[in-house]
This record gives structure tokens, C-alpha cells and sequence, in this order.
């Protein structure tokens, strides 16, 4: 099973994922995408929803029009682990090619 980043780990990690941010009061890190549209905020979370599933690591998201809110933390440590980072990491990329 993954593990907590320590906090170390975690503030590099941190420092190179453009745009994500620790949540208030638990232990999870977050990122509001905006798209042009609908369309691409669909076919970004298709892409992310495929990723996640072969990852077997799913976010916690909430669509409106062409906005994806998302949280990232992994509940089966209670925290942020790499798994986060890779999805997150994977997110700003699936996002810059949308
Ligand atoms: N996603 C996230 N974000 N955290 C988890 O701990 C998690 C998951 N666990 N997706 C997975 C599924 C687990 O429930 C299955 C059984 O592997």
C-alpha cells in the first residue's frame, strides 16, 4: 500500500505541481481546473478518469460548465502519498493538452 509522503517529500513534490494547494483542516491537496468549455472540461476529466482507473487511484471532483474542481488525497492512508502526485501530475499535463 502507498505510504505518506513525509514532509519533506511532500513540499518538493509540492513545489513542482503548478497550481495545486494543501486543503484546509485535512490532509489533501486540491486544484480548480478552467476550460473554454464543457467539451473540454469533459474530455479532460475522460482522459483523467481513464488514468485514474488504471491507476486504481480516483480523484474527488465536482463539474460545472467548463470548471473541474478537484481533491487528491488517498484514503487508504489518510493523506497525500506519490500516487497523489502522479495523478496530479498528470492532470496539469492532460490539462495544458486540452
Ligand atoms: N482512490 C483514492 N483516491 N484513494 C484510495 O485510497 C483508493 C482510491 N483506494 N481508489 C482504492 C481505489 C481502493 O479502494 C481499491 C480497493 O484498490
Amino acid at each position: 500500500m502507498a505510504e505518506k509522503l513525509s514532509a519533506d517529500a511532500r513540499t518538493d513534490a509540492m513545489a513542482n505541481l503548478d497550481g495545486w494547494s494543501d486543503v484546509d483542516g485535512r490532509d489533501a491537496i486540491q486544484k480548480t481546473f478552467t476550460f473554454k468549455n464543457f467539451n473540454q472540461a469533459f474530455g479532460f476529466m475522460s482522459r483523467v478518469a481513464m488514468m485514474a482507473e488504471k491507476m486504481d487511484h480516483h480523484p474527488e471532483w465536482f463539474n460545472v460548465y467548463k470548471t473541474v474542481d478537484v481533491t487528491l488525497a488517498t484514503h487508504d492512508a489518510g493523506g497525500i502519498t506519490e500516487l497523489d502526485i502522479k495523478l496530479a501530475t498528470f492532470m496539469n499535463k492532460a490539462a495544458a493538452s486540452t
